[in-house]
């Protein structure tokens, strides 16, 4: 088409392809008589956005016009994964797209290649954050997701001779057209400086925070389309901008490298993710960045609700914050200071307010990841803050000793503040005083926040803890990352189940039928042969894909027990090389995750199963039967090829320490078998997939605690157990690493003498076993195949939607706006 005949995009009589040739020459300044990938990409990117910008914008105004109440979901992590593809889908702009990529002879597959990942999350916890902000936007709720926009999210992993290599994630390097600036919507943050006390009319005490040093908060908008229903969300990343541009007094003095310095300090504040799910690193950056997105937040929130023009006290009528962790805790703390200190409330008044407003969701009973920071540094960084913390937490522990006279140990347990040499506000309780709501992400973890970790608190306030089972979206989790099943699935069920995944349980009537499970098996099978495609691609390595697909990803940490994985697979090596003839199922183990950086325990167990892998994959006595692969950087995309590719999925923390995983959710929806401890959302996927459709092992939380109390000895597995001896030599000796034999001594020690924390070595009898009844079972068939769809069929409950709607009744109190 000659350019002049192309309207500007906007008008809508237009096509998709039509707006996207527009952008690519008016937008990107560039010649559109030819598309390469690049320009295919971009161009299609823009004209999608159009799209949600004009329902968003539609969204936005209704929600002021119905006086809607709203929901603010406060996350330092969000993980939404490669977004054309997912907004296509929701925009039901899909065959659109086909049809202008064909003319231009390209393929979606190949254009999505241009986009990078935005890893603004390390794990579990920021990518529950992205599945629940598509699924407030599939049922059409006023809400907004609210975090930073890091220059750089988590790292890129390596694999250099078989240990993690971190390199920089600069994931917005060519900019993102998915992310909108918004340069106006800036609000300046305060840190550091002194308060003053005056006194108000009436003669009360009143505190003003000045002087310091101010940050800007410039707001970025990521936009949410709900599936198919023209409702589109927005999350508002902040990034931290330079209040002055220049700092004038050392720019005339001469300093310009010095002016120029303390603009990128303040740049800092949104440069990069910190790269550990479970241990707090405790650096003022941290806290800074937490204070920084938070603070804005808090004044966007008030902003829209003072065009309102309604009292104080209907804040909580019109607002609710949801707390993703303790990381945005210090929210409480500033909208206090804004009502007291800005807007002239009395405390109680104030108090009230926040007691309505904030639902706090705890993801973690890990001791050392329950944030606390120094006084010390809130007091040097957050003067007022401190201020009020100490007031919050005198007024909650007087009530306290009113209300449990004889129990005085209780007030030093429950405080904000712990003691000891270096005086510490405990987040989780400052999230627990000034919340409604607590709420754990499954029934085992709620169970063991009431019994044993927030133990004092359940007396407190009886009301206030509660359960919601984390959920995941069906949208990227299986119609996006399965077409082929996806597609099986809708001729049979019809298409609702994309939005009511409780549909997937008509798939039962379905298992006894030939042919449908011949056509379950042809679509796992064309996704394990992609998965192999990409695993010889990148690791140079062929699988067989009749091979069964055993697969672990998730970050590395002991608990999850990467470990008890691979000492079993070099039991089932060692038991191959000294039964050349034996019939086995051929296996391929596939791992991938992220090590935090400064976790060596972690990156040793890498590098271990690295090693493995080199001398497995090697051994012509084994190799036809064995498999070892690692799959470098796992993130939302790779994970989006494992998933659907998966037999057996490997859930096997122990038991008690993880709070639900969501992994475990994917491969079960899709029809992978799980191989589980009763940890987490494994219990309640057992209860709903059917006991005969799930192998469970090991040690149960309750009997982790009481072989602990009794006193557990791993020497006793080591000396009674042969098999695993032979293992655990190997490990401490230079079978895997010749030539040096103390390569893996710290994780010989650690299981032994350092007493093996996670026991590993108490479960690792029963998993052996479970895995023999796998292969076996995995041979036949028809079982197998049963057992798969049952699996599918039992995972409705975990959809998102069931997860969010729960939010909204039990918590929210929200109308949903479509
Ligand atoms: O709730 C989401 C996810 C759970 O599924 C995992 O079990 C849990 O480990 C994870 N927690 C975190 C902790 N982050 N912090 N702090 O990521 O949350």
């Amino acid at each position: 088409k000659p350019l002049d005949e192309f309207e500007a995009p906007g008008a809508r009589n237009s096509t998709l392809g039509e707006d996207a040739l527009w952008h690519v020459l008016y937008s990107l300044g560039q010649d559109n008589t030819y598309l390469n990938k690049r320009k295919a990409y971009w161009g299609l990117v823009l004209a999608v956005r159009d799209r949600m910008l004009e329902k968003w914008t539609a969204v936005q105004r209704k929600y002021y016009a119905n006086d809607d109440k709203r929901l603010y979901y406060l996350s330092l992590e969000f993980l939404p994964g490669k977004f054309l593809r997912g907004n296509l889908l929701a925009l039901g702009l899909e065959n659109e797209a086909h049809e202008f990529l064909h003319e231009h002879d390209l393929s979606l597959d190949e254009i999505v290649d241009e986009e990078c990942e935005p890893g603004l999350g390390n794990g579990g916890l920021g990518r529950l954050a992205s599945c629940y902000m598509d699924s407030m936007a599939t049922l059409g709720l006023p809400a907004y997701g609210y975090g930073i926009r890091y220059s750089y999210g988590l790292f890129r992993q390596e694999i250099r001779n078989g240990h993690q290599v971190e390199q920089p994630d600069n994931w917005l390097h060519e900019g993102s057209h998915w992310l909108i600036p918004r340069p106006h919507n800036l609000f300046p943050i305060r840190f550091y400086g002194t308060v003053n006390e005056w006194l108000d009319d009436d003669g009360m005490l009143r505190h003003d925070w000045r002087g310091g040093d101010l940050v800007m908060a410039m707001a970025n908008d990521m936009y949410v389309p709900g599936y198919r229903n023209g409702h589109v969300n927005s999350i508002r990343l902040w990034e931290a901008r330079p209040h002055k541009e220049f700092v004038l007094s050392s720019f005339n003095a001469g300093d310009y490298i010095g002016s120029v310095q303390e603009k990128i300090s303040d740049e800092n504040i949104s440069m990069v993710l910190y790269p550990s799910d479970d241990a707090p690193e405790g650096k003022t950056l941290r806290l800074k960045q937490q204070y920084f997105f938070v603070a804005a937040t808090m004044r966007d929130m008030v902003r829209r609700f003072k065009k309102l023009n309604k009292p104080w006290d209907q804040l909580p009528e019109k607002n609710v914050v949801q707390l993703n962790e303790t990381h945005p805790a210090i929210a409480i703390p500033e909208l206090m200071r804004m009502l007291l200190d800005e807007e002239l409330l009395g405390w109680e008044e104030a108090w009230c307010i926040c007691q309505k407003l904030f639902a706090y969701t705890n993801h973690t009973i890990l001791p050392e990841a329950l944030e606390t920071w120094p006084v010390k540094l809130i007091e040097r960084l957050l003067p007022r803050h401190m201020q009020i913390i100490y007031e919050i937490n005198r007024r909650f522990l007087e009530e306290v000793r009113l209300h449990f006279r004889d129990e005085p140990e209780l007030p030093s347990r429950v405080s904000l503040i712990s003691a000891g040499p270096e005086q510490r506000v405990r987040m989780s309780h400052l999230a627990i005083v000034g919340s409604f709501s607590v709420n754990g992400v499954s029934s085992l973890h709620t169970q063991i926040l009431k019994d044993r970790v927030f133990h004092d608190f359940i007396r407190i306030f009886p009301d206030r803890f509660n359960n919601k089972t984390n959920g995941i979206t069906p949208r990227r989790w299986l119609r996006q990352c399965n077409v082929p099943l996806s597609w099986l699935l809708s001729e049979h069920l019809g298409c609702n189940w994309i939005t009511d995944l409780t549909q997937l349980k008509k798939l039962r009537e379905l298992v006894d039928d030939v042919e449908f499970r011949h056509d379950w098996e042809q679509c796992r099978l064309t996704n394990k042969k992609r998965l192999a495609d990409y695993i010889e691609k990148v690791n140079g390595i062929t699988v067989n894909p009749h091979s069964i697909f055993d697969v672990q990803v998730k970050r590395f940490h002991e608990y999850k027990r990467q470990l008890l994985n691979i000492l079993h697979i070099i039991s089932l090596y060692n038991n191959i090389r000294r039964n050349p003839d034996v019939k086995m199922q051929p296996c391929t183990f596939i791992f991938g995750g992220k090590a935090a950086p400064s976790y060596q325990m972690a990156k040793d167990i890498i590098y271990l199963i690295n090693c493995v892998a080199r001398r497995v994959n090697s051994d012509p006595h084994t190799r036809n039967f064995l498999k070892v692969i690692f799959l470098a950087n796992y993130n939302v995309s790779l994970a989006q090829l494992l998933v659907p590719a998966t037999d057996v999925s490997e859930q096997i923390s122990t038991a008690g320490y993880e709070a639900s995983g969501t992994g475990n959710m994917k491969f079960a929806l899709n029809g992978a078998l799980t191989i589980g401890t009763r940890d987490g959302a494994n219990i309640e996927i057992g209860e709903r997939v059917g006991d005969g459709n799930i192998y469970l092992f090991g040690l149960c939380e309750k009997e982790v605690l009481a072989l602990r109390r009794r006193g557990y000895d791993p020497w006793e597995f080591y000396k009674n157990d042969s098999e695993l001896r032979e293992v655990l030599d190997m490990i401490n000796s230079d079978q895997f690493t010749p030539g040096d034999s103390t390569a893996f001594s710290s994780i010989f020690n650690s299981l032994l003498t350092g007493g093996d924390p996670f026991m590993v070595l108490a479960d690792y009898r029963a998993y052996v076993e479970t895995h023999k009844r796998i292969s076996h079972e995995y041979v036949d068939r028809d079982l197998w195949i049963k057992k798969s769809i049952m699996n599918t069929a039992g995972m409705g409950y975990f959809s998102s939607d069931r997860a969010v709607k729960e939010y909204i009744d039990g918590i929210w109190s929200l109308e949903p706006d479509v």
